[in-house]
């Protein structure tokens, strides 16, 4: 098989507001969700917080030429919400939206293609304060907030994502809690999900009213490739109900606007799903013109006999479960190499999903929007930073990217998380996702070997044989 890429493939790399953009009290940004609980005694590793970050807010200049060297073709980032619209109502603020302008206008004087993400997990405090995610006003609130950015922006950014992993928004932020706003309740959780899947929806419509006819509009799951430890009835029960609330909660709505009819048995005895308005679901299947596919590890599950909830499933520990009405399932390490999350490292769970959506929606391309991994990566004596672990996990996931498109993916882009090191969420600063190193004392940026490699086969559009 041709390691080759077809023309006019999108080599990426992505990032988070939060997660890099630092500046959280100026120019009129208000407090987050991730402001507050990251604030919070015992919420993130270390005390960290996104207070600085990567200061990308004010180095944006540098990044971008950074980008430029390392022949990065796309950069998806994502808007925070408070910082254009600090009360999540009403007005925009010019300042807010002026950084965005400029950091798109940056990119294209280098020839990069913006791709922007409306929602990254940082719903303003003051949406939260009056009831968060499970309220179904937050969906109208970000429609509007949609079209604010889409009015800015939508003359320069051609390529727009809704939410990003509206999983992790739902069930680790209102369900196991071990995400902001950290709320533990099940019945939260799925009203979340169900205004999360809204808001896309009506985000989606709010930008299509106001982008040119050019613009493509997709959405960024995180879908799980959920194995069963054997085949046993009751381990294929417990992937069927996993992969239900890792996956079709959303894609099921979103792509086929229907939630799925196991979903809403397994959670019956937790909600009556009333809040699912007689019009919801048509406004969720909104036309998309991409399904963004974000993807770093497999699990694997198995029945189990009692009710505890996973202390540790892939997604940190916690008292309580971010799989509400999948109590009795039971999460297992699959074997093999793991990455500094404990992940491990399989790229045929790239595969599977790649060739599920190819089938379930033929006619929709799909973009990898995320795929990386985290290595305790230091600079050497010469201030070198060496990672061959990250270049041998790319190597191995765009090889399978690269069979999935031979196998009839259609498949236009990739997106590696992440450009540079940052906060990751409840870990801190502890985790390195980054192909390029950042130390934050300094914020001295340093391309890692990875960055130098992904740049090669960003220019070549074709992938080593070997890593
Ligand atoms: O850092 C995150 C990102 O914000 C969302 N997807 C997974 C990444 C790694 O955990």
């Amino acid at each position: 098989m041709t390691h080759r890429f077809p023309p006019g493939f999108l080599w990426g790399a992505a990032t988070a507001a939060y997660q890099i953009e630092g500046a959280a009290r100026e120019d009129g940004r208000t407090p987050s969700i991730w402001d507050t609980f990251s604030h919070t005694p015992g919420k993130v590793a270390g005390g960290d917080t996104g207070d600085v970050a990567a200061d990308h807010y004010h180095r944006f200049r540098d990044d971008v030429r950074l980008m430029a060297d390392l022949g990065i073709g796309a950069y998806r980032f994502s808007v925070s919400w408070s910082r254009v619209q600090p009360t999540g109502r009403g007005p925009a603020v010019q300042r807010g939206l002026d950084f965005y302008r400029a950091l798109v206008d940056e990119l294209h004087a280098h020839g990069i293609q913006p791709v922007v993400t409306l929602y990254h997990w940082d719903l303003p405090q003051e949406l939260e304060s009056a009831g968060g995610w499970p309220e179904r006003d937050t969906a109208y609130h970000f429609a509007e907030y949609a079209g604010l950015v889409a009015d800015a922006l939508g003359d320069r950014v051609e390529l727009w994502t809704t939410l990003n992993e509206p999983w992790c928004s739902a069930f680790l932020g209102y369900g196991s809690g071990v995400h902001a706003p950290g709320r533990t309740d099940p019945v939260a959780a799925l009203r979340a999900a169900h205004h999360l899947n809204l808001a896309h929806g009506l985000g989606a419509q709010a930008l299509r009213s106001a982008l040119p006819a050019r613009a493509r509009i997709a959405v960024c799951l995180n879908p799980g490739a959920i194995r069963a430890r054997t085949q046993s009835p009751g381990d294929l029960d417990a992937q069927r109900r996993i992969d239900a609330l890792a996956t079709r909660i959303f894609s099921d709505p979103m792509l086929h606007g229907r939630y799925p009819t196991d979903l809403l048995a397994d959670t019956a005895r937790l909600t009556d799903w009333s809040y699912v308005h007689d019009s919801d679901l048509a406004a969720i299947k909104h036309p998309l013109d991409a399904l963004g596919i974000n993807y770093y590890t497999p699990t694997v599950v198995s029945a189990a006999t009692d009710n505890r909830p996973p202390r540790k499933d892939g997604h940190g520990a916690s008292e309580h479960s971010p799989w509400p009405g999948a109590e009795r399932v039971a999460f297992h390490q699959p074997p093999g190499d793991v990455t500094a999350m404990d992940w491990s490292v399989d790229p045929t769970g790239l595969y599977d999903l790649l060739m599920r959506f190819s089938r379930e929606v033929p006619d929709l391309p799909l973009l990898i929007t995320e795929n990386g991994a985290a290595y305790e990566d230091k600079p050497d004596a010469e201030g070198v930073v060496h990672d061959p672990e990250r270049i041998a996990y790319l190597h191995a996931h765009l090889a399978t990217v690269r069979r999935a498109i031979a196998d009839g993916a259609d498949v236009r882009g990739y997106f590696l998380w992440s450009l540079m090191d940052n906060f990751e969420w409840s870990y801190g600063y502890a985790k390195r996702f980054g192909a390029v190193h950042v130390d934050y004392p300094t914020q001295t940026r340093t391309p890692k070997s990875s960055a130098r490699w992904y740049a090669e086969v960003a220019r070549t559009g074709e992938l080593p044989t070997s890593a």
